[in-house]
C-alpha cells in the first residue's frame, strides 16, 4: 500500500457505467439506445462486439455490490441508463426501470458504500437521436425532465450527482470522428451539439436542485496538452486542443461563458445557438468537479487539408497499457494544478471520477504502479493546494470498452465473459488496503 497520507474523509471507489456493464438491453422494459444502434451496426465495433449481455450486471448486481463491500470501497460511480428510465427519452417513468436503480442504491447503502450517480454516460434513447439528438435543443429539455424523474425516486439516497460524462469525448468521437455512438462525422456547424449538451447539463442541475440535496457536479475528461514544437503552427494546433478538450466544456460552466476563439465551432449566428438566459442555466454553481485522467496528449499543426486544425502524436519514452495508453502519472498533477490557475476561486472540490489502464493479466502489478502513480500525483496536486476529495479507478470489472468491444480490460476484477465468472486481480486486494484504511468497513 503507498505510504501517502489522505485527510480524513476522502473516498477510494471505483467506477462503471450502465451500458459497459449491464447487458439486459431489452429487458425490463428498457428501449434501444444509440449504443445498440452503433454496436449492432456491422464493422463498427471490433469484432462485432456488443452491449447486450456485457457483466450481465442487470442480473448479478447484488453479488457485484458484495465484490464492492469486500473491496471496501467508500463510493461506487455508476450511471444510469437513461433508455430504462424513459425507454423513448420522454414520458413517463418505467417503473421497472426506476426500481432497478432504487434497489442497486438501496444495496449500496446497506453496505455502507456511497452511490455517485452519472445520469448520462452516452447512452442516449435512440428515439431522441432520431429526432436530431444533441443537435435539436429539445433533447436538453429532454434530459431535464429525465434528471427530474431520477431524482424524485433516488434522491435522498445519491450521494452525489453526476449530470454528464465526458461531453467532449462524446461530442468529438462521436458527433466528429465517428468512431462512437452516433457515428457521425459533422466537419461544421458543431456548436449545437456543444451548447445542447452544455445546456442538458444545466437543465439537469436545476433539476437535480429541486429534487434532491445532493451535490451536483459533471465529469470532463483532461488532458495537458504538449505542443510538439514551439513553431507558431504547432502552439496554435495545441492551444486550439487545449480549447475544445479541457475548456469548452468547463469555462461555460465555471466562467459563465465560453472560451475565446470557440466561434470557430459554427458558421451559423451563434446568437441563434446560445439563446438569451442560456449560459445563466449553464453556469449554475456545481458543488465539485468530476476529473476522468487517462494521459497527456502531444498535439503538432495538422497537414494542409486535413478537416481538423490539429493531429494528436503518439508519446514516447514512457510505459505503455495493453491499449498503447502512455502511462504518465504526473500528467494528472499537472492538470490538477493547471484547473487551480485557471479557473482559481471558481474551482469547486473535485473528484478523480476514473482513472485506470487496459491490462489483462490476473498478477497485475502494472495496474498497482499506475494506481499508485495517480494517488501520488494527487497528493502533489494537494500539496500545492488543490482540493481532491475523492478517487474512484475505472474500473471495478473488465466491460465493454465501446469500439474495442471486450479486447481492453480495465478492471480490478477479471470477467470471463463466457462463464460471467469474476475473479480479483491482485490489484483488488492491493486497493483493498487503501480503501479499507481510509474508511475501516466491516469484513462481510
Ligand atoms: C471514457 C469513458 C469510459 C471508458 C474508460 C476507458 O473515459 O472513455 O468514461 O467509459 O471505458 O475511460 O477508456
Amino acid at each position: 500500500m503507498p505510504d501517502l497520507q489522505f485527510p480524513p474523509g476522502f473516498r477510494f471507489g471505483v467506477s462503471t457505467a450502465a451500458y459497459q456493464i449491464e447487458g439486459a438491453v431489452a429487458e425490463g422494459g428498457r428501449g434501444p439506445s444509440i449504443w445498440d444502434t452503433f454496436a449492432h451496426t456491422p464493422g463498427l465495433t471490433r469484432g462485432g462486439d456488443t452491449g447486450d449481455v456485457a457483466c450481465d450486471h442487470y442480473h448479478r448486481w447484488e453479488s457485484d455490490l458484495d465484490l464492492m463491500a469486500r473491496l471496501g470501497a467508500g463510493a461506487y460511480r455508476f450511471s444510469i441508463a437513461w433508455p430504462r428510465i424513459q425507454p423513448t427519452g420522454s414520458g413517463p417513468a418505467n417503473p421497472a426501470g426506476l426500481d432497478f436503480y432504487d434497489r442497486l442504491v438501496d444495496g449500496l447503502a446497506a453496505r455502507g458504500i456511497d452511490p455517485l450517480v452519472t445520469l448520462f454516460h452516452w447512452d442516449l434513447p435512440q428515439a431522441l437521436q432520431d429526432e436530431g439528438g444533441w443537435a435539436n435543443r429539445d433533447t436538453a429539455m429532454r434530459f431535464g425532465e429525465y434528471a427530474e424523474l431520477v431524482a424524485e425516486r433516488l434522491g435522498d439516497r445519491v450521494k452525489m450527482w453526476i449530470t454528464l460524462n465526458e461531453p467532449y469525448i462524446h461530442f468529438a468521437l462521436g458527433h466528429v470522428q465517428g468512431v462512437h455512438a452516433p457515428g457521425l462525422t459533422m466537419l461544421s456547424d458543431q456548436l449545437p451539439v456543444v451548447h445542447h449538451l452544455l445546456l442538458a447539463h444545466g437543465l439537469g442541475v436545476s433539476a437535480l436542485r429541486r429534487a434532491s440535496g445532493a451535490p451536483v457536479t459533471l465529469a470532463n475528461n483532461y488532458s495537458p496538452v504538449w505542443p510538439k514544437s514551439e513553431s507558431d503552427e504547432d502552439q496554435l494546433a495545441a492551444a486550439m486542443y487545449d480549447l475544445v478538450q479541457n475548456h469548452l466544456f468547463t469555462d461555460p460552466i465555471l466562467l459563465g461563458q465560453y472560451p475565446p476563439g470557440y466561434e470557430f465551432l459554427t458558421t451559423a449566428d451563434v446568437d441563434s445557438i446560445v439563446m438569451e438566459g442560456d449560459l445563466e442555466v449553464i453556469s449554475q454553481p456545481i458543488q465539485a468537479l468530476g476529473v476522468n485522467y487517462y494521459n497527456p496528449s502531444l498535439i503538432a499543426a495538422a497537414p494542409e487539408g486535413d478537416p481538423l486544425p490539429f493531429v494528436r502524436l503518439d508519446i514516447e519514452g514512457y510505459p505503455k497499457t495493453a491499449f498503447d495508453w502512455p502511462v504518465v502519472p504526473d500528467g494528472l498533477r499537472e492538470l490538477l494544478v493547471g484547473l487551480k490557475e485557471r479557473y482559481a476561486d471558481r474551482l469547486p472540490p473535485i473528484w478523480i471520477t476514473e482513472s485506470g489502464c487496459s491490462y489483462p493479466d490476473l498478477d497485475d502489478q502494472f495496474r498497482i504502479d499506475y494506481i499508485a502513480g495517480d494517488l501520488a500525483a494527487i497528493r502533489a496536486a494537494m500539496d500545492a493546494g488543490v482540493e481532491v476529495h475523492g478517487y474512484c479507478t475505472w474500473s471495478l470489472l473488465d466491460n465493454f470498452e465501446w469500439a474495442e468491444g471486450y479486447e481492453q480490460r480495465f478492471g480490478l476484477v477479471h470477467v470471463d465473459f463466457d462463464t460471467q465468472q469474476r475473479t480479483p486481480r491482485r490489484s483488488f486486494e492491493w486497493y483493498r488496503e487503501l480503501c479499507t484504511a481510509a474508511a475501516p468497513r466491516p469484513d462481510l
